[in-house]
């Protein structure tokens, strides 16, 4: 008996001093929170945050985004930032590449995203129209139904003047974003950093991949463990974006607020169920509330860890504001932390 309690009390003494290593994989599963975009084109041009983790990681993330967009607008007569004429019709594939990495001398996280982005006619027309047509929303489709099934528009002019033409079918380069982010907290129960991303005008604006000007992002980030299963993840910030450069005038773009929010239900060990909301104001002057007004993206997200350092995760994201955002998309990604 005496044998067996001195084993116990070795393998207890074993496992408290054994080195962190053997540990430190398991705080990794609850990996929040899910990557969505605002991936409307008028979204896509001007820069939308996207909700970041708190924790400072080397990662790598791959992020494949899909939606479908309407708007069919023009400004009110005398609107005194110009007459807007929004015709936009189409659907949007983005792929998202981001690798960060620690800077521990500094303390610090570096990261990079490339978006990629396609705009095209698309598939979704006609399961959007039956969806809207068996819920009786005929009211609420924003045009969708006098318009041609699946056939490509993208074109937005102010003043008669063309700020962006879609090119269909194409993929662009976005506007790469670079980011460094400094940690305040980092416990495993809580993380809080300071987040600053400068996004470059690596993106053709006149085609609307980007807005032809460097773009700031400031903001605050914290993970907080609820408990055993449940993590909220907090995003709030500003955008100080520069001029939209289009194809034959420039647009004063303002600055942006923003704030997210996401709760994740850890389950199963390696499941996880997430629930995103994010809200940003928007950087237009148009007269045209559908894209003046808050952006909001409401998501849901199943994630699966097959190891604890790499997850996989499809999410479906609507916009309960119907202003400046997909009408409806998905996105389904992988991500790696190293
Ligand atoms: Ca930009």
């Amino acid at each position: 008996m005496i044998r067996a309690y001195a084993a116990l009390a070795a393998l207890g003494l074993a496992l408290l001093t054994h080195p962190a290593g053997a540990f430190q994989e398991e705080p990794l599963i609850p990996l929040g929170p899910v990557f969505v975009r605002n991936a409307s084109p008028t979204g896509i041009a001007v820069p939308y945050p996207v909700m970041e983790t708190a924790r400072c990681e080397d990662a790598f993330g791959l992020h494949a985004s899909y939606s479908s967009t309407i708007m069919l607008a023009n400004s009110p007569v005398g609107h005194p930032a110009g007459a807007w004429d929004v015709n936009v019709d189409m659907e949007t594939a983005v792929l998202d590449l981001s690798v960060s990495a620690t800077v521990d001398a500094w303390g610090v996280e570096l990261s990079v995203l490339v978006p990629m982005v396609s705009y095209r006619a698309g598939f979704l027309d006609s399961p959007i129209n039956s969806w809207h047509d068996l819920l009786g929303l005929e009211d609420y489709d924003y045009g969708r139904s006098t318009r041609p099934e699946n056939q490509f528009l993208f074109e937005v002019k102010r003043d008669g003047l063309l700020v962006m033409d879609g090119v269909e079918g194409e993929w662009g380069l976005g506007d790469v974003r670079v980011g460094v982010k400094k940690s305040i907290v980092a416990r495993p129960e809580a993380s809080m950093s300071i987040s600053a991303v400068v996004e470059v005008p690596s993106g053709d604006a006149a085609h609307g991949y980007g807005n032809g000007s460097p773009d700031l992002f400031i903001a605050a980030l914290a993970d907080l463990k609820a408990s055993e299963t449940l993590w909220v993840y907090l995003n709030g910030g500003l955008v100080v974006p520069g001029d939209l450069k289009g194809a034959a005038t420039t647009v004063d773009l303002t600055t942006m607020l923003y704030a997210g929010a996401e709760v994740r239900w850890i389950f199963l060990g390696q499941y996880a169920l997430a629930g995103q909301f994010m809200a940003a104001s928007s950087p237009y002057d148009t007269g045209i509330d559908a894209l003046d007004g808050l952006s909001t993206l409401a998501s849901v997200a199943l994630e699966y860890h097959p190891t604890v350092r790499s997850s996989i995760h499809a999410a479906f994201t609507e916009d309960p504001t119907t202003t400046n955002a997909p009408d409806v998309g998905a996105s389904v990604g992988y991500a790696y932390r190293f």
